[in-house]
């Protein structure tokens, strides 16, 4: 089994809902396994300043699927909850984005997929949640607690749990 990190992002509909849905989809349809979930965080959105706020949070899975497998099966997941890939803009507006971040200690790159994320440890509204879950894991070389030391977290805002 894989040790694998994804994000996950939208700030289209009701976002958090669509978490949850996705998270139990993701699990259903790798034979995952949920180790951890992160808080859901309200962040500034980034890119395209021109948007509402994004929901972001990260999860850890254990997964038998390989990288592509994987990354196909997220992608299908994205399309079942109205993700539109041919519609939308570059950093705009969308229900859910499931980012693949890191599969065990796997370095590829390839044009349909890097590993790990080569844009991760740049983007604050994906080290937060998952410094929540994995603050020692080190990808890249360098700890998740480390990278996300080194960014301003200005905007990112802890929402309390779903009752
Ligand atoms: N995703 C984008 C573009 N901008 N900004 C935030 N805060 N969070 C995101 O997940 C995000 C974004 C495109 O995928
Ligand atoms: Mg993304
Ligand atoms: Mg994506």
């Amino acid at each position: 089994m894989a040790d694998v990190l994804i994000a996950l992002g939208g700030n289209v509909g009701d976002v958090r809902a669509t978490f949850q849905k996705a998270i139990a989809n993701i699990c259903g349809m790798t034979q995952g396994v949920l180790k951890a979930r992160s808080s859901d965080y309200s962040t500034l959105p980034w890119g395209d300043e021109q948007q509402a706020p994004f929901i972001n949070a990260c999860i850890e899975i254990e997964t038998a699927l390989d990288p592509h497998a994987l990354l196909f099966t997220l992608h299908k997941i994205e399309s079942r909850f109205g993700r539109d890939r041919a519609r939308e803009r570059r950093w705009g507006p969308r229900t859910l984005d499931l980012d693949l971040i890191a599969y065990d200690d796997v370095a590829m790159q390839e044009p349909e997929l890097t590993l790990p994320h080569p844009r991760a440890f740049e983007r604050a509204f994906v080290l937060v949640p998952l410094a929540e879950i994995v603050p020692d894991r080190i990808i890249a070389g360098q700890s998740v607690a480390s990278a996300l030391a080194r960014l301003s977290t200005e905007g990112i805002l802890r929402l309390p749990e779903l009752s």
